[in-house]
């Protein structure tokens, strides 16, 4: 398998991580989003990556539905569960790190890639404050687990972790409020080369 887009970007390396956890071979095609976003559109219209491109030539765009493709292929190792109130925990927790990575990255385009006289302050503050807001809530839950959901790793945890450190790395002022208990699950993952590995 194929994923087209660099590792820089939090919703790629999810889908990394996720890859190396499930141990599934993959290589890397890490085309940039700012020089060379022509290429990208070549693969995937909507000019966004990540992108998958299966073994079969198949293409699968968005992190969330290539995740969903690959929770189907690894079966009972899955960091989301099939069905029940076991997936609407694991999914709830992770709908918060994957909101906050959202808010977070378009915080990220408005503050660095817009011209400054054009850039809306107030929209990148409010952007700030509710992916703040979201990481706080999962910290909430860091409070009697190591985990943020079912007291083993998930996609919660792995979005949340990949998050953390694209907040350390392009957000730094914004990484001085990022709640401790977020930040030590990070660390304990840094400790993973499945997850080490693909940092940018
Ligand atoms: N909902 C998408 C978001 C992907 C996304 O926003 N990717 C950014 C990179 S971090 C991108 O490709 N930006 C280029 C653009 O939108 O033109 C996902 O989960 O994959």
């Amino acid at each position: 398998m194929k994923l087209v887009g660099r590792m820089l970007s939090p919703f790629v390396r999810r889908v990394a991580v996720t890859l190396n956890f499930y141990g599934m071979e993959w290589e890397s095609v890490p085309l940039s989003v700012v020089t060379e976003w022509d290429k990208i559109r070549e693969v995937n219209p909507l000019g966004r990556v990540p992108a998958l491109i299966l073994d079969g030539g198949e293409m699968l765009v968005d992190s969330s539905a290539i995740l969903d493709h690959l929770d189907e292929e690894a079966g009972d190792e899955a960091l989301m569960p099939r069905s029940g109130a076991a997936r609407r925990e694991a999914m709830r927790a992770t709908v918060f790190a994957l909101g906050a990575m959202e808010r977070t990255v378009a915080a990220f385009y408005e503050g660095a890639r817009r011209p400054e006289e054009f850039r809306w302050q107030q929209g990148i503050a409010n952007q700030i404050a509710t992916a703040l807001a979201a990481l706080r809530l999962l910290d909430e839950r860091l409070r009697s687990s190591d985990y943020l959901a079912l007291g083993r790793l998930t996609q919660a945890d792995v979005t949340t972790a990949v998050l953390v450190d694209f907040i350390e790395m392009s957000m730094p002022k914004m990484a001085g409020d990022v709640p401790s208990r977020v930040i030590a699950l990070r660390d304990r993952l840094k400790s993973d080369e499945r997850f080490a590995s693909t940092r940018f």
